[in-house]
């Protein structure tokens, strides 16, 4: 009973030590670098693109969902190596774990499927983000090619 209690304790205190680290960062402080999303027609397809960075490299976050008006459905998509053929499959959630994670072409993605109109580079979209802690991002994406 007492080394429970004593495990308990500890495990409290660690906890604390990587609550003081990270103070609010796990909560608020998220950042969405490089929103890009590429160019396509109306009910067509297209994916979304970015950083997403914590302050803190110990905080973790969730992607659960995205949302957006420009398009009829959202999904979280990655790409599985099938054979050495490169195929999307959509994700439940996404994990931001050391820091930082990376949406880019060939990798995670967010997809935007059936737009409701063109989207034509140099004009602004939103795409809200979900997260578990941070909770709903609203973010603008700039509508471009990527470099890669
Ligand atoms: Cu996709």
């Amino acid at each position: 009973m007492k080394v429970k209690l004593l495990l308990t304790a500890f495990a409290l205190l660690t906890n604390f030590a990587a609550a003081e680290c990270c103070s609010e960062a796990t909560t608020k402080k998220i950042h969405i670098e490089h929103p890009l999303v590429r160019p396509a027609q109306k009910n067509k397809n297209t994916g979304a693109y970015m950083s997403i960075k914590l302050d803190c490299m110990k905080a973790t976050d969730t992607l659960l969902s995205a949302e957006s008006e420009i398009c009829t459905a959202v999904e979280i998509h990655d790409h599985i190596n099938d054979n050495g053929i490169m195929r999307m499959r959509p994700v439940k959630t996404v994990q931001i774990k050391n820091g930082e994670i990376k949406f880019v072409p060939g990798g995670l993605h967010v997809m935007l499927m059936g737009l409701k109109r063109d989207l034509v580079a140099g004009e602004t979209i939103k795409i809200r983000l979900n997260f578990e802690k941070a909770g709903a991002v609203d973010i603008d994406y700039q509508v471009g090619n990527p470099a890669v």
